[in-house]
């Protein structure tokens, strides 16, 4: 039906966007002591999951009882510094992979050194580029310091499994959002929510993203884990959330009980569509 017929066009647009990390042939990388501090192994090691969850971080987890669910995928993607201990009823223990936005990675207070949370996972970082910036103007002026203490990380942990988003993917990401929204978006990255996103359809059969779309438990909350009020958290001012959001739930396979009482949309993965 023509429903389908949109949701496929849309996802076919969507798989044409290749997420890529930096590779050690990339330059600058190439010619600095970067080189051989970027894993040789490719990012998640180009694997098929079955079974994928998104856990945002918003304030509507709160009693959701979805911890359980949550740990029952086989990959768990979590955003940033948000932490599962003293959580897990809600939100679950599991984490396969973290996505960090660039200051999490160089800004002290979090810790990036020193904490667990960071730990024996997969960890995927990024740091917004100019629109029109090559890799070596995004290298050579960083919106955040992300560098530093990403080589830090992988001297510490020579084996661990730690990549750097290439910032292209956001201009391709944001165009893709544009080009489907019908209001002007301004020309901001998109969260790391749909990063989260991005990098996880091409790697699993369907992905469930956890109160992406708020649930009728949205909350002026911004984060399960913390009390501070921000609805701009959810519905977006910085990032071009809303439109994230509403694409997003144009893909949605979920239905409504589902999205807006259990809190979750269901995205079925890009090897499920022929284009
Ligand atoms: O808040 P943040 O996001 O870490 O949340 C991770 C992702 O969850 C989704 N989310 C979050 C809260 C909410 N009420 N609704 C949601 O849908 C979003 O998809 C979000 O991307 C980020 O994207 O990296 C962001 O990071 C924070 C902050 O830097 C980190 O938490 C570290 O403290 C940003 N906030 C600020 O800089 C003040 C936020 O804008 C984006």
């Amino acid at each position: 039906n023509h429903l389908n017929k949109y949701r496929n066009q849309l996802v076919c647009e969507f798989k044409r966007i290749q997420f890529t990390v930096i590779r050690r042939s990339d330059e600058p990388f190439k010619s600095n002591y970067l080189r051989d501090l970027i894993p040789k192994k490719k990012f998640l090691d180009n694997r098929q999951y079955n079974s994928c969850a998104v856990v945002s971080s918003a304030g509507s987890l709160t009693n959701s009882n979805l911890g359980q669910f949550i740990d029952s995928h086989d990959l768990v993607l979590r955003f940033n510094h948000a932490p599962t201990v003293g959580f897990e009823k809600d939100v679950g223990s599991k984490t396969t992979v973290r996505i960090l936005n660039s200051q999490v990675v160089s800004k002290s207070e979090f810790k990036f050194l020193e904490d667990n949370l960071y730990r024996n996972i997969t960890l995927l970082a990024w740091d917004p580029s100019n629109y029109t910036s090559t890799l070596e103007d995004w290298y050579s002026r960083p919106e955040f310091n992300v560098f530093t203490n990403y080589a830090a990380y992988r001297r510490q942990f020579p084996k661990s499994k730690f990549f750097l988003l290439n910032p292209r993917i956001l201009w391709q990401l944001w165009d893709f959002l544009q080009s489907n929204s019908p209001s002007r978006l301004r020309r901001n990255p998109p969260s790391s929510g749909f990063l989260g996103l991005a990098a996880l359809l091409p790697r699993c059969e369907y992905v469930n993203v956890f109160e992406y779309m708020p649930s009728t438990r949205v909350t002026k909350r911004c984060h399960y884990y913390d009390t501070k009020d921000n609805p701009a958290c959810t519905f977006g001012v910085w990032h071009p959330l809303a439109a994230e959001k509403l694409l997003t739930y144009s893909l949605n396979i979920a239905n409504d009980t589902t999205t807006f009482d259990r809190g979750f949309m269901t995205l079925l993965g890009f090897k499920r569509t022929n284009c």
